[in-house]
């Protein structure tokens, strides 16, 4: 028998929040984000604004442009993992297996003979009457086909793909609603002609494996609608961090300073979608130099900001008189002790 799994996704989780919190939101275009330390980028926005073209992670100048009378909210995680939390343990309960994705999506794996459809119905109705808010579900023998399914009849619906279905419905997705097919690889593929999952099942197994590495193996298994990933609980995560590479190796600190305001919100952001708060993180930097030679740099004492990044950077770039080649940044995941924990 088919396996059964749910991938189940808040629609526009954040902004669902402020408008349940206050429901003269409901039907204004809202979003969330903008506040200082995100520069000014969005976090997501409610449907109503979608419809004027606002989007996640764009910068609030045009989205308000786009949409003169949207409003914007500065957001609060702690109330959205609140939520977060609120909705995790209520989707545990139906689940023979359980896994958290993001902030606002998990995984569940049901029994093959359980009624899906019907589990799906239950759950959006028990999160919608005791939290407030509204999800989204697919159903579908895997979890690379659950989750496009959720995406399917957002918001507040759900979307279930037979296993007889499956052939037909993989060969005309596009091949970049395959995870890990991001931008860059989207545009490879594009310059192979390969646009759908059915132009991947045309095209030779070993030209496309020669041409996209270890990925290809992984593309011919999805367009085939194979995906044989289990539904577990990962490890807790440890830490969170981001690299970047200089195109020319760099010696000039206050370049290295440019290149970390621009790591700085993409950080917050990745931060924000693990369901982290920067309290729960103790800062570390990693230095490359020119040779290859890498130095890391770890604070336990302090709690993540910008300003603890530039000086552990301006500390561990002190190490090694050579240019640099990479910086990175990340937090590393501490328990809240109770004076960190009245702030919320
Ligand atoms: P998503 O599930 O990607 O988006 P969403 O729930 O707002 O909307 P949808 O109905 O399309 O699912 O992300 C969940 C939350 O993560 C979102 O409410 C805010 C946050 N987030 C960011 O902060 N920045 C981002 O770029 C994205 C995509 C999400
Ligand atoms: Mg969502």
């Amino acid at each position: 028998m088919a396996r059964q799994v749910l991938h189940v996704d808040c629609d526009c989780f954040y902004a669902a929040v402020e408008m349940r919190d206050k429901p003269e939101y409901k039907d204004v275009p809202i979003a969330i984000g903008g506040a200082r330390d995100r520069r000014g980028v969005i976090s997501t926005c409610n449907y109503p604004a979608r419809k004027y073209g606002v989007r996640s992670a764009m910068a609030s100048s045009q989205a308000l442009k786009l949409c003169p009378n949207l409003i914007m909210l500065p957001g609060n995680m702690a109330k959205y993992s609140e939520v977060s939390s609120q909705v995790m343990a209520i989707l545990q309960q139906y689940a023979l297996a359980f896994e958290p994705v993001s902030v606002d999506e998990a995984f569940l794996e049901l029994a093959p003979t359980s009624n899906a459809e019907l589990i799906a119905q239950q759950i959006r109705q028990q999160i919608f009457s005791e939290l407030g808010i509204t999800v989204s579900v697919g159903i579908a023998p895997n979890k690379f086909l659950a989750k496009v399914a959720s995406d399917w009849r957002k918001p507040n619906g759900q979307f279930a793909i037979a296993p007889g279905e499956v052939h037909d419905f993989v060969g005309r997705l596009p091949v970049k609603l395959i995870s890990g097919v991001g931008p860059k690889s989207a545009e490879k593929l594009k310059d192979l002609g390969i646009h759908t999952c059915q132009d991947v099942r045309d095209v030779s197994a070993q030209g496309l494996r020669s041409q996209m590495g270890k990925f290809g193996e992984i593309l011919i298994q999805r367009a085939q609608g194979i995906d044989d990933r289990v539904v577990r609980v990962r490890d807790r995560r440890k830490s969170i961090s981001m690299e970047h590479t200089f195109v020319s190796d760099l010696t000039d600190e206050e370049e290295i300073n440019q290149i970390l305001d621009d790591m700085w919100p993409k950080f917050l952001a990745r931060v924000e979608r693990a369901g982290l708060q920067l309290l729960q993180l103790a800062p570390f930097v990693k230095v490359k130099f020119s040779d290859f030679q890498v130095t890391t740099l770890a604070d336990h004492q302090r709690s993540v900001t910008m300003d603890d990044y530039r000086e552990l950077l301006a500390q561990a770039m002190l190490r090694a008189d050579k240019a640099v080649r990479l910086i990175g940044i990340g937090g590393r995941l501490q328990e809240l002790n109770n004076s960190q924990m009245s702030l919320f």
